[in-house]
């Protein structure tokens, strides 16, 4: 098995600990058998379904496994590029915009504003100028958490009171954005549940507000999934991409979590691509997403 010693490669393996110890003595006894037989490959699905890959993920990483196959390592090898290959859904092309317009959503509590905290983070280590927009104005406490990122990482925040219309928030922070010539604005929201009505069409009016104030905007549509909610999360990930279109997922709190195969199960069932992940509380707790990092820190055996 191919194993990489990138920081990335460090840091997902050690934020994938809780999923790994469920995985990886199994798949270590795995490896011990004297060759693949059915029993193996019994004991394969049950390991896959155990991580919460869900019921399609399983079916087709277990019909891509050619009948000839005899050597254990040759398995686990092929899964990892099988795994790496259900992982790589296309982005698409991100339009480029000036400022940048990103919109994050998703339910209450997933970790929209800790990983547009992590997001304005390392975009202004890279030198970007960043502006946030504090369009939760539900939740009390929302606008503080958002403005003490701000001042972590050097960005402004453009708000309102609490209780004020989110769409006045994005349509003000547009404007601020474009007048001060910033490189990129993250726009964080409340959080809320796609069955609830009301809200998706507030989110509805956000996007509409942004799309006529800036042709092509947002650039890019974010959903935060817990993955601490394991397959759950494609449910709720299907009703925001069907009411809103999504362009990319993050999936935020994989360190906390035995539950870190749901990733493949989730791009499995959704085909939208991931943009990052989540891996801690912290502010450095961010990594771009890698279909073969993922896989290989998912199954490796350290072998
Ligand atoms: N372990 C861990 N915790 C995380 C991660 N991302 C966010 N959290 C924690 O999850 C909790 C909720 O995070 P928030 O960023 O407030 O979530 P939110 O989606 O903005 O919440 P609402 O605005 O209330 O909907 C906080 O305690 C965060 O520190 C992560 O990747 N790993
Ligand atoms: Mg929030």
């Amino acid at each position: 098995m191919m194993v990489e010693h990138t920081p990335l490669f460090s840091h997902l393996t050690t934020g994938l600990r809780r999923t790994r110890e469920i995985l990886f003595d199994r798949i270590a006894r795995l490896l011990q058998q004297p060759r693949v037989d059915p029993q193996v490959l019994e004991e394969l699905e049950e390991i896959l379904i155990t991580a919460d890959l869900g019921m399609s993920a399983t079916q087709q990483l277990l019909k891509a496994v050619p009948s000839g196959i005899t050597e254990p390592t040759e398995l686990l090898h092929l899964l990892e590029q099988q795994v790496t290959s259900i992982l790589s859904v296309p982005h698409g092309n991100i339009p480029e915009g000036h400022p940048h317009v990103v919109l994050a959503l998703g339910v209450n509590g997933v970790g929209k504003t800790t990983t547009i905290g992590k997001l304005a983070f390392r975009a202004v280590r890279q030198g970007k100028r960043v502006l946030l927009a504090g369009a939760d104005t539900f939740r009390a406490g929302a606008i503080e958490q958002l403005q003490v990122w701000g001042r972590r990482v050097g960005a402004d925040v453009i708000t309102h009171q609490a209780g004020g219309d989110a769409a006045a928030v994005v349509f003000d922070a547009l404007q601020a954005a474009q007048a001060r010539g910033m490189d990129l604005l993250l726009i964080d929201t409340a959080g809320r549940l796609p069955t609830k009505k009301n809200l998706m069409e507030e989110l509805k009016k956000i996007r509409r507000v942004i799309a006529q104030h800036l042709p092509g905007a947002p650039h890019e549509t974010l959903l935060m999934l817990d993955a601490t909610t394991g397959l759950n999360a494609a449910a709720q990930a299907r009703e925001f991409h069907q009411a809103i279109g999504i362009t990319g997922l993050i999936i935020t709190k994989l360190d906390g979590t035995a539950k870190g195969g749901a990733v493949v199960g989730i791009v499995s069932e959704l085909q939208i691509p991931v943009a990052c992940v989540g891996l801690g509380e912290g502010i450095e707790d961010l990594e771009p997403f890698s279909p073969s990092t993922f896989a290989s820190a998912l199954l490796s055996t350290g072998a």
